[in-house]
């Protein structure tokens, strides 16, 4: 089944959004199978930023995902990747369409309050990136046989 790597940003962390996005990804369907409440390290974050590494707000960038607390998850589903950015809304919260996450609740690019992989092999890289096999729970869910 398909997994993606989702993160509650500093900013929605402080804004008490955690339970409101876990909430959203539940009732859509997906299922939670790892997370946890972290303080990202600057190394941890400029691995996970490696791709803005030559863009000029990469400091900032990193500055502001090591600022505070993050809650980091890995969801699975049929479709969860493209399915989660679209739930998510776009990078830029103003024009993000209402009823996203982006979209609902932030304003400004740099505090868009949510972090989720933009392709398999992100995924992939992000998920081993914050989790180890071990913390990853597989289980079944009575509810998957109403969803599937
Ligand atoms: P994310 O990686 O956080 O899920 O966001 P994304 O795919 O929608 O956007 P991406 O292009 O990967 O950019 C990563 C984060 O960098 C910040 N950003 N700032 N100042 C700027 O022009 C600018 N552009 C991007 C955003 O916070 C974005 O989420
Ligand atoms: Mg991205």
């Amino acid at each position: 089944m398909e997994r993606t790597f989702l993160m509650v940003k500093p900013d929605g962390v402080q804004r008490n959004l955690i339970g409101k996005i876990v909430t959203r990804f539940e009732e859509k369907g997906f299922q939670l199978v790892g997370a946890k409440f972290i303080h990202v390290s600057e190394n941890i974050a400029e691995q996970h930023y490696a791709e803005h590494k030559e863009k000029p707000f990469f400091t900032e960038l990193v500055d502001f995902i090591t600022s505070g607390p993050v809650f980091a998850m890995v969801w699975q589903g049929e479709g969860v990747i493209a399915k989660s950015r679209l739930m998510m809304g776009k990078t830029d919260p103003l024009e993000a369409l209402p009823g996203t996450i982006r979209g609902d609740f932030g304003v400004v690019k740099h505090k868009n309050i949510i972090h989720g992989s933009d392709g398999r092999e992100s995924a992939q890289r992000e998920i081993s990136l914050f989790f180890r096999e071990e913390e990853i729970v597989e289980y079944n869910k009575l509810l998957d046989s109403w969803i599937y």
